[in-house]
């Protein structure tokens, strides 16, 4: 039986267990990317775990989330991560030198590669063949000290992508219509791997936006066979050793196929507040925008770039709008500078800012209230942007930058042909903001700087008595924006967590926090797809901090319910649904004989104490995710290993 692309890199990766769909396997990673939003925390760990070097091929820290420095707090935590990158054997790649996918994709990709990224949008890799999926910051912090990396073997999407693109639409058009027909839940324990001639028409650009935005389908990853298209754009960049071909076989075996004829999109955008509530712009209808923002990890690269250009030349943005443009390296920044694009963007009155997350993560640029805002993007949660009532499309850079000159979203097919760009023969290529770790003899000397911000993460227990209330229940889709939000307010903080705990649930509950820190231990409720979106594992180690011994749900997303294993926090799932139903805030809940009912691997049951009721209880563990259960988490369970 032939293999999936995918399957070919697990297979060549496996370093325990076998690879049976739905089953747990252990694969090597030769790559990890950290961010400054979770990499100072996956530092810690990594300090906590007491490796001297990193053992992976290639281990990179970006600073692209927190670069507002509003207070000493964030420059505190890049100081702490470039010393430690120092000294481990990490490269740390300096503020303003882009966003860590943009860049990653540009200068370090390998196809065929293993790679994980303490950021859920690490798939971005998959458009260069690589197999990229985001972790929370433990299990970064273990690959780096040569640890396995465990993913359940997932099933296997098919879209087979056929005709060509027309003008003005775009490969953001290609990932919305994906999230229209699979949701946000839709590629939940799936990985999508794109097929069929569409393919070729795709630049590495594209298909990283495409692959880039497979993390709102909730899935592992996405990937792209590596190709011609590939090896043309590794050579661009100067990298044509790393290439290598990769493509799935005649007769591999999907479970799931979606048809995509690419000559028949319409450009779309999805509205607010779900990444997969999409409509085709022409049926959203002319509505009037205040404010346009293009950039982020989707939509930031050179040829993004280079279409918005085009259609900012000469024009003017409308007075009642306000048009920020981050472009995502200093790659794209600097060619922009050099071909006069950049000043044909300024000319028509775009706000440049560096190239770094910025808005896509609340840092700045917050829309007025109310507030209409279009974004190149890949989220659009209520509240994200930093304006609670502000409404977010989603839509791609053509849509974008003709809707900033008009006013009103716009379907920029009415401006006609494309003006075409070319993908450049050679990219501009200077890595200078990329700093060399210490050789091995130099470390030693190297000191690690901690700041007066960076707390002691949170200590969890073995697996005790579970007997607790109800602290919390809520609906389904609940994201880790909900439970841990971001912004400029609070990101500074992300190495604080008794700091950060006073904001957790906040949206849901302003009494979260207040409530448990009496009670001093809560189970929360939730309903389906619980802990979607970003892979923070602060989503769990605040939870943890608070004293939650449990979350039981619906179903979970798959980031969020490894940290909360990793945390030491039960994630279990209702069997019957409807039990969802029979349970409110504030009832006296009790999980019976835990501890030994999980050694054993006996069945749980929830007792409602308030309403006198028993309900079935859901979990699949592998054998190392029990011991990590029973031992309080993976920091523990390491610990005891070793
Ligand atoms: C996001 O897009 O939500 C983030 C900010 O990049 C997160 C990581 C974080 O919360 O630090 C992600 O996607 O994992
Ligand atoms: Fe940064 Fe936004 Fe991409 Fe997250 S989604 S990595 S915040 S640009």
């Amino acid at each position: 039986m032939g293999l999936t692309i995918s399957e070919k890199i697990i297979k060549n990766h496996i370093v325990d267990g076998e690879m049976v769909k739905g089953s747990q396997v252990g694969i090597r990673i030769d790559q990890t990317l950290t961010q400054d939003a979770t990499g100072t925390m996956a530092y810690l760990e990594f300090e906590a775990m007491g490796v001297e070097r990193v053992k992976t091929e290639l281990s990179v820290a970006y600073i692209d989330h927190n670069t507002l420095q509003t207070g000493f707090e964030n420059a505190d935590d890049h100081r702490f991560i470039q010393s430690v990158c120092k000294k481990r054997g990490v490269r740390f790649s300096r503020p303003g030198n882009g966003i860590c996918h943009q860049v990653h994709l540009e200068r370090f990709g390998i196809p065929g590669k293993t790679l994980i990224g303490s950021d859920s949008h690490t798939p971005t890799g998959g458009g260069i063949g690589m197999l990229a999926i985001g972790a929370g910051g433990l299990d970064v912090a273990v690959a780096m000290g040569g640890g396995a990396y465990y993913i359940t073997v997932p099933k296997t999407v098919k879209v087979e992508l056929t005709g060509k693109l027309r003008d003005q639409v775009a490969a953001k058009d290609v990932i919305l219509e994906v999230l229209r027909i699979m949701s946000v839940k839709g590629g939940v324990g799936k990985i999508v791997e794109y097929a069929g001639e569409g393919v070729k028409t795709l630049s590495v650009p594209e298909r990283a936006t495409i692959t880039n935005m497979g993390a709102e389908l909730g899935a592992t990853t996405s990937i792209f066979p590596s190709d011609e298209i590939t090896y043309q754009f590794l050579k661009a960049q100067g990298r044509e050793k790393d290439f290598v071909e990769l493509k799935a076989d005649d007769d591999a075996v999907y479970d799931e196929t979606i048809s995509i004829d690419l000559s028949k999109l319409t450009p779309l955008a999805a509205m607010p507040h779900m990444p997969d509530n999409v409509k085709t712009v022409d049926e959203i209808g002319p509505i009037k925008i205040d404010q346009v923002c293009i950039g982020s990890c989707t939509n930031s690269s050179y040829m993004d770039m280079m279409k918005v250009a085009n259609i900012l030349k000469g024009k003017k943005v409308h007075p009642n709008v306000s048009l920020a443009i981050a472009p995502g390296s200093m790659q794209v920044l600097h060619m922009l500078a050099s071909n006069g694009a950049l000043a044909d963007m300024i000319a028509a009155g775009a706000r440049i800012l560096e190239s770094a997350c910025g808005p896509c993560i609340g840092m700045g640029q917050s829309p007025n209230s109310k507030g209409v805002s279009l974004r190149t993007f890949n989220r659009n949660f209520e509240g994200r942007s930093g304006t609670a009532d502000a409404g977010i499309y989603l839509v791609s850079p053509q849509v974008a930058a003709s809707s900033a000159i008009n006013g009103f979203l716009t379907n920029p097919m009415i401006l006609g042909k494309e003006e075409p760009v070319e993908m450049p023969e050679k990219f501009d290529i200077n890595d200078s903001m990329v700093l060399m770790p210490a050789s091995p003899e130099e470390a030693d000397g190297v000191e690690v700087i901690y700041g007066p911000n960076i707390k002691p993460f949170p200590s969890s227990e073995r697996l005790g008595e579970i007997k607790a209330k109800a602290i919390l229940k809520v609906g389904d889709n609940i994201t880790t924006d909900h439970i841990m939000p971001a912004g400029a307010k609070i990101l500074p903080y992300r190495s604080n967590i008794p700091y950060l705990s006073n904001f957790c649930f906040r949206q849901c509950d302003e009494n979260f926090a207040e409530n448990c820190k009496k009670e001093g231990k809560g189970i929360i409720i939730g309903g389906a797809n619980y802990g979607q979106g970003s892979s923070r594992e602060h989503a769990a180690l605040v939870p943890l901090y608070l004293g939650i011994k449990a979350v039981i749900t619906k179903s979970f997303a798959r980031i969020h319910c490894a940290n909360l294993i990793n945390a030491g926090i039960l994630p279990l799932t209702f069997v019957n649904a409807d039990d969802y139903d029979r349970i409110d805030q504030g009832d006296e809940l009790e999980i019976k004989d835990v501890r030994s009912r999980i050694e054993n691997g006996e069945p749980l049951s929830l007792t409602n104490l308030t309403k006198n009721e028993e309900y079935d209880l859901f979990y699949e563990f592998s054998d190392r995710q029990r011991d990590m259960m029973l031992e309080g988490g993976l920091l523990n369970y390491t610990k005891a290993k070793s």
